[in-house]
């Protein structure tokens, strides 16, 4: 199997955060205007941190906050980086630590309620708060997703990262079309990391392991009781497939279809469609701005739950374009940006022994 480079394992995270910080100043709004998007872009641009980066960044109070999505994040990856491998009772411990500690990062409003439920000595199955989500149904928001890229980036093995991904949604996300969205991101940025990968051939594949993944019983019986169609996240990877051949698609078209929301279903395409049309210029995004960041600002763009959506998409053009694409005054501007670097290494050398 080839290696690809560190620079890929740092450009994930690094556009994880970047999307997280940059998005969560716009997340919830319908409507975001490109023009203030973009101007908001230049204030960053035009005020990078001091010398001292990250110390000096957070005495000066300027640097962008961290939310949910990041902080779960961490905790994915220093549970495998502690443990070597994927741990279900040492990552739920994470998870509800990191609340415990810090409770006002924007967590989702029913997923709390596992916290409290993991945090109470009388928890002995670290899956079932999950279970008892939403009338015994679990949740189908995007928690498992938005977390997920550590998982890709400690697993080389196509089947590790399906399985991993969906056990590690699972601690929170019981449902399948919550848990699904987890492996699907998840495969998207296990793909982004392969060398040369085209964009028809990303789908390609990101398609028919998904029709796989959907089609067991429980995904099937998820999908039915929610009144949705078969196979709901292939079927719409095979729409993003159909918007990708046009020349331009209306920005109502993606809403319509993929989606800006906290579900998994209405956000995991949307970020994966993101990625993928950003790869082309855009005439409404100014051309001195890369791929990765064309992606970002695209994802916010759209509206809605800007931070998981651009935090989802970064992961995965941070991973195929690698850090180079990362803007220092963009980075520089967001919380913590610096241990990023060092856990970027770590999982790298811990994907490599599993090589
Ligand atoms: O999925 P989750 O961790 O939330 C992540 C989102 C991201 O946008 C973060 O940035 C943060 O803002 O929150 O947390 P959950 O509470 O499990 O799910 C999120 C929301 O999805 C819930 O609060 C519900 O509104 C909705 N939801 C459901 N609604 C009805 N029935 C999830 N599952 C269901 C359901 O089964
Ligand atoms: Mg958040
Ligand atoms: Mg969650
Ligand atoms: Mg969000």
């Amino acid at each position: 199997r080839p290696r690809p480079g560190l620079a890929r394992f740092r450009g994930c995270l690094a556009g994880a955060l970047l999307g997280d910080c940059l998005g969560a100043v716009f997340e919830g709004r319908s409507v975001v205007k490109l023009s203030e998007l973009l101007s908001f872009l230049k204030g960053l641009e035009a005020a990078p941190p001091e010398e001292g980066g990250e110390a000096a960044g957070s005495a000066r109070g300027e640097s962008l906050p961290y939310t949910d999505d990041t902080a779960m994040s961490r905790s994915v990856v220093q549970s495998l980086l502690a443990k070597q491998e994927f741990d279900e009772v040492d990552m739920a411990k994470r998870f509800a630590e990191e609340y415990k500690k810090e409770p006002n990062r924007g967590y989702g409003m029913a997923v709390v309620n596992v916290f409290k439920k993991l945090l109470s000595p009388k928890c002995n199955d670290v899956f079932e708060p999950a279970r008892a989500q939403f009338n015994g149904k679990g949740s189908y928001g995007n928690g498992g997703a938005m977390r997920v890229a550590g998982i890709p980036l400690v697993y080389p093995d196509i089947q590790d990262v399906k399985k991993f991904a969906k056990l590690s949604a699972e601690l929170t996300h019981a449902n399948s079309l919550g848990y699904n969205g987890a492996i699907l991101q998840a495969l998207a940025v296990h793909l982004a990391l392969q060398e040369g990968l085209s964009r028809e051939t990303f789908l390609e594949q990101l398609i028919s392991h998904m029709e796989h993944v959907e089609a067991d019983d429980k995904s099937l019986s998820d999908a039915r009781a929610l009144g949705f169609e078969d196979l709901p996240f292939s079927r719409r990877l095979k729409k993003i497939k159909e918007f990708l051949e046009l020349s331009s698609v209306p920005k109502a078209d993606v809403l319509f279809e993929l989606g800006n929301g906290i579900a998994a279903l209405r956000s995991v395409p949307t970020a994966i469609y993101s990625f993928l049309r950003c790869m082309d210029a855009d005439p409404d995004i100014p051309e001195h701005y890369n791929a990765l960041q064309r992606t970002i600002i695209y994802c916010i763009s759209l509206g809605g739950d800007t931070d998981t959506i651009a935090t989802m998409a970064g992961a995965i053009a941070g991973a195929y374009y690698g850090e180079e694409q990362v803007p220092p005054s963009w980075e520089q501007s967001c919380e913590a940006f610096q241990e990023t670097q060092r856990m970027a290494k770590s999982l790298y050398e811990l994907y490599c022994q599993r090589l």
